[in-house]
């Protein structure tokens, strides 16, 4: 299977989050992407290269030009407010809740970031934009080749995405590189896509940005919103709308759920996505359902990222992998590749017998 990696993904780096009460050192680290980097060269998976450049042009099927016309500029405004803030990071600290407008863009910076966001765990750096940019270019390259008649591509990338929506950054995402991958595909000629995110937290981004639409189904395996983060989507009653209605389809599932009855629940996700017709599948490729992930609940172990894997192929469609969490990060290298692996293995036994 071919990678496309961010080379860039190490200009963003994140120094504090904002967690009950106090700055703590960000989950999301270089040394995760640099991990799967390593298992990947390990195993001899396959090739590993630079995106090719998209025109931003490539961005607005999915985030809106104001939201990207902020984020280009984002950290020249945060510095030109003080010279001293290039040693610290951005992180919003004001929001448009309910009552409030978000249809007016404020001059003032702070108010954008909050209009921008939905919290104070993301910190905004100096290379968030080229990180999330360059990672946008990997998940579109993905797309590009499995659409050039790849049978899988994998989009090796951080910041992750899929908490990012049209118009807003959040849950560590900036750029929704499941959706650009998603809607590339539907750009190239598949008329039906199917985007599965597999990630501990739900995809509330992407679920958000394809709600409306019949041609892209979106489906979650994750933790309750009831008490996992991002709370405020990801409930079984969300069913898609307008066009969209039936084309959206959550699987919460509680704190401490095993592999048992997760892959059931992967059985019946998928299920769907053959009867909904798709003809290609995006899998956010989330690997904080690990047992030992320092800020997740299920108890996946790492034998069975293999059978993960395995399941993944048996839906038999031209596949972009994109990776998203996953903080254990002495085991998110060995995990995420056995997710590829266990696909790869599954794929030449069906060449075989065929
Ligand atoms: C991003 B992705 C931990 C609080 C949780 C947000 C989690 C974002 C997860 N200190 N903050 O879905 O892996
Ligand atoms: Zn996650």
């Amino acid at each position: 299977m071919i990678t496309y990696f961010n080379h860039l993904h190490s200009q963003h780096q994140g120094k504090l989050e904002m967690f009950r009460g106090e700055l703590v050192p960000c989950f999301e680290v270089p040394a995760r992407a640099d991990h799967v980097l390593a298992e990947l060269k390990k195993r001899s998976f396959g090739a590993i290269v630079q995106p090719e450049a998209f025109d931003d042009s490539a961005l607005l099927g999915v985030h809106s030009q104001r939201y990207l016309d902020f984020l280009t500029h984002a950290w020249d405004e945060w510095v030109a407010l003080d010279p001293a803030n290039a040693t610290r990071d951005a992180l919003p600290s004001v929001w448009p809740v309910r009552s409030l407008r978000s249809d007016v863009l404020p001059t003032n910076f702070a108010a954008r970031m909050g209009l921008f966001s939905m919290d104070a765990g993301s910190p905004l750096t100096s290379g968030t934009w080229v990180a999330a940019r360059t990672g946008a270019d990997c998940a579109l390259s993905a797309a590009l080749a499995v659409a050039g008649g790849e049978r899988a591509a994998f989009a090796l990338t951080r910041p992750p995405g899929h908490h990012a929506g049209a118009d807003f950054f959040g849950g560590y995402c900036f750029l929704n590189n499941a959706a650009l991958a998603a809607q590339q595909l539907r750009t190239q000629g598949f008329e039906r896509v199917a985007i599965l995110d597999l990630d501990y937290h739900h995809g509330n981004g992407t679920q958000a940005i394809f709600y409306d639409r019949a041609d892209v189904y979106f489906t979650s395996i994750h933790g309750d919103p009831q008490t996992e983060y991002p709370f405020y989507l990801g409930y079984a009653d969300e069913l898609g709308a307008g066009a969209g209605i039936g084309c959206n389809r959550n699987w919460p599932l509680p704190r401490g759920t095993g592999f048992g009855v997760w892959r059931a629940t992967l059985q019946h996700a998928l299920s769907d996505v053959a009867e909904f017709g798709a003809q290609a599948l995006v899998v956010s490729l989330g690997m904080d359902t690990f047992v030992g992930d320092p800020i997740s609940g299920f108890a996946l172990q790492t034998p069975d990222y293999l059978q993960v894997g395995d399941e993944l192929a048996k839906a038999g469609l031209p596949t972009v992998f994109v990776f998203e969490g996953g903080y254990a990060v002495a085991e998110v290298g060995v995990n995420a590749v056995n997710v590829l692996q266990g696909f790869e293995q599954a794929r030449n036994i069906n060449k075989k017998s065929t």
